[in-house]
Formats: structure tokens, C-alpha cells, sequence
């Protein structure tokens, strides 16, 4: 997989962790660019077998000369290092926005290159998971290609579609089955389909914008909070296994890594100073102190909102027990007020 920065590292490790949950057989490889902190490099060594920096600026091969030509395709230049991994006979590239279901050891009785079709566009493959054969001079030959004729799409995908461009064609054996990339956007394009054929997904892609790891997940309940018309909640639990994943896996590795230490003992502390106030307010139990603490922890506090009411109604509605949790009296904000003080 690759990742050229902490975020996508987080689905890196998701990813990575769950392949090894299904004993993957496989060396694990991660690609990184020099934006991955040296903290989340460390943590990337825990679960991969090779954590490799790929520095297309500085690598003074084709790929900075092409990247010169079209800097638009930065990150796209990143990924094709892939083929320069001559270590390995045979590889399979996976997103790090994708979540393994089951063991896909047999993804590598498949030649180069295999790749499901893409929902989009079903002539093309999606370059989210695919089979290939590392080799310098395929490497160097995309390289050449992508400084010719540039990427038809701007990313991997367009690139590698003109590359292999027979792959709709020639061989069904390189059609992967939809299921080794389900993209969470057929749930509901294809709702009948997914019924039928949702329980044997190997490979799951949160496709779009908002990752797994944007949303925040309530560790009590086990699910993720998420508006009502968000299309990925009609089903869940694909996200949900991601941060059952993500809490249970990788939290612990940040924690002895030192990552969220600070945090931690900060969290303890104002936590405290919260449950007191809390308390002898007698308004909150102690499930919503915890709920606060775990949007703090993992990232993903609420968006700090205007204040509407004045000051003096404000501490009236708190003394009153009417504390704005998700607003104004949110932890993120009383969190704020105290780190002005501490300061
Ligand atoms: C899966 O399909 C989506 C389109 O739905 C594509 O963007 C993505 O790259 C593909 N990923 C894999 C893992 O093939
Ligand atoms: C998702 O989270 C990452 C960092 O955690 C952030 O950079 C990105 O902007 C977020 N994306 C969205 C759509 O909120
Ligand atoms: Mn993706």
C-alpha cells in the first residue's frame, strides 16, 4: 500500500492489521513519502515488513525528470514505484482506504494485471487493488508513458488503464471479482446486488471523500456517529469493523509510541476537573464525560460552534443542568477555557 501522509497512514494500518487478522501469508509492504511523521513511521514498522520512503523530488531517476514535465502527477509517480520492488516476485497494491474481509491470499495465483472493474466506468479496472509483477523495465516504461502522454484522469488509474490497455479484452482471468473491491458506493447503487452478493465481499473501499477516519466513533456503542442521510449508514458496519479495527489494533501501538501519551494523561486530567464540575452540578453521568473524551482522543471533535446566547444565560442554563454538550459547553471548548488558564 502507500501513503503520503498520518491520515491515510491510519488506513494503512487498518488495512495492514487486517490482513495479518486473516493470516496473509504475504510480506506487508508500505509505500510512504516524507510528509509521514517519524512517530507514525514507527508505528507503520510494528505491522508492515518494510516501511520504504519513496521521495520522487529527490529520487534523480525518470521520475523527478517527469514529475518536472507534469507535476500533476505527483502522488501517481509515487505509487508506480511499486514496480521497482525486484525484492518480490509478485505483489498485490491495495488502497490503504480499503479494509480486508477475509484472507485474499489467492489474489496472487493471478498474473499481472488483474484488477476489478472500475463501478464508474466497467471497460476500465480500478486501480484500488490490482496484481502486478514488479519489474524495472514496466517501471520505467509507465515512467515514459506518464511523461508522453501525461494521465488521462490526472491519477494511477488513467495512467495504468493506457498501459494495460488490453485488460477489458484479453484475459477474464484478469477480471477480479467485484467482490475483492466492493466500493462502499454500490451498497446503495446496487442495494438488490449487495443483498444477494454483500456477504461475500473480500475487500471492502471506502470510496469518496469522508475516509473512515474522519468520522467519529463512540467506543461504548461500538458504531460510528454519522448524520442520518449519510449513504454510507445504510450499512454501517463496514465502517464499524474499521474502527473496531482501528480502536482494538492500532490505538494501542500509538499509545506505546507515544502518540497520544500527552493527550492521554492531559485527557485524564481535565476529565477529572470535568466529572467534578459535572458532578457537582449533578447533570452528567460519567458515559458523557468518556463520550467527550473519546471524540478528544481520536481527533474528531465537533466544529466549535457561535455562541448564540450571552454569557450570563449561559451559566444560568449550566447551573440549571442545561449544559450545550454538542455546542457551546462542548468538552473541545471547556477544554479551550481551561488551556487558557493552565497556560
Ligand atoms: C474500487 O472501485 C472504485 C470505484 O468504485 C475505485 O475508485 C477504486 O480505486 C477501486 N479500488 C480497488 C481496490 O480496486
Ligand atoms: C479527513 O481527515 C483528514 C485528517 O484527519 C483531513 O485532512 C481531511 O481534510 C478530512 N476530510 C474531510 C472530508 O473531512
Ligand atoms: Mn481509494
Amino acid at each position: 500500500t502507500l501513503t503520503t501522509n498520518d491520515a491515510y497512514a491510519k488506513g494503512a494500518l487498518v488495512l495492514g492489521s487486517s490482513l495479518k487478522q486473516h493470516r496473509t501469508t504475504g510480506k506487508l509492504v508500505v509505500l510512504t513519502t516524507p510528509q509521514v511523521s517519524d512517530s507514525m513511521r514507527k508505528v507503520l514498522e510494528t505491522v508492515f515488513d518494510e516501511v520504504l520512503t519513496v521521495d520522487v523530488l529527490d529520487s534523480g531517476d525518470s521520475a523527478h525528470l517527469t514529475l518536472m514535465k507534469r507535476p500533476e502527477l505527483g502522488v501517481t509517480l509515487t505509487k508506480l514505484h511499486c514496480w521497482s520492488l525486484t525484492q518480490y516476485s509478485k505483489c498485490v497494491f491495495m488502497d490503504a482506504d480499503t479494509l480486508a474481509l477475509t484472507n485474499i491470499d489467492d489474489l496472487f495465483e493471478r498474473e499481472e494485471l488483474s484488477a476489478a472493474p472500475d463501478p464508474g466506468w466497467p471497460d476500465c479496472f480500478n486501480s484500488g487493488v490490482f496484481v502486478f509483477q514488479p519489474s524495472m523495465e514496466t517501471y520505467s516504461q509507465l515512467l515514459q508513458l506518464a511523461s508522453e502522454q501525461g494521465s488521462f484522469d490526472g491519477g494511477d488509474q488513467g495512467l495504468l488503464n493506457t498501459y494495460f490497455s488490453n485488460w477489458a479484452t484479453t484475459d477474464i482471468r484478469k477480471h477480479l471479482p467485484f467482490i475483492y473491491n466492493l466500493s462502499s458506493i454500490s451498497i446503495y447503487s446496487y442495494l438488490p446486488a449487495f443483498q444477494v452478493f454483500g456477504a461475500n465481499a473480500k475487500v471492502v473501499h471506502f470510496l469518496g471523500q469522508i475516509k473512515p477516519w474522519n468520522y467519529t466513533y463512540d467506543p461504548h456503542t461500538k458504531s460510528v456517529k454519522s448524520e442520518s442521510h449519510d449513504p454510507s449508514m445504510m450499512h454501517p458496519e463496514f465502517l464499524n469493523l474499521w474502527w473496531d479495527t482501528f480502536s482494538t489494533q492500532i490505538l494501542p501501538l500509538f499509545q506505546h509510541h507515544g502518540l497520544v501519551k500527552d493527550t492521554h494523561s492531559y485527557i485524564n486530567v481535565l476529565s477529572d476537573l470535568v466529572y467534578t464540575l459535572a458532578f457537582s452540578c449533578g447533570f452528567c453521568r460519567k458515559e458523557q464525560v468518556s463520550g467527550a473524551m473519546s471524540h478528544l482522543l481520536l481527533g474528531e471533535v465537533p466544529a466549535p460552534p457561535q455562541p448564540s446566547v450571552s454569557s450570563e444565560e449561559r451559566k444560568e442554563r449550566w447551573e440549571q443542568g442545561q449544559a450545550d454538550y454538542m455546542g457551546a459547553d462542548s468538552f473541545d471548548n471547556i477544554k479551550r477555557k481551561l488551556d487558557t488558564y493552565l497556560q
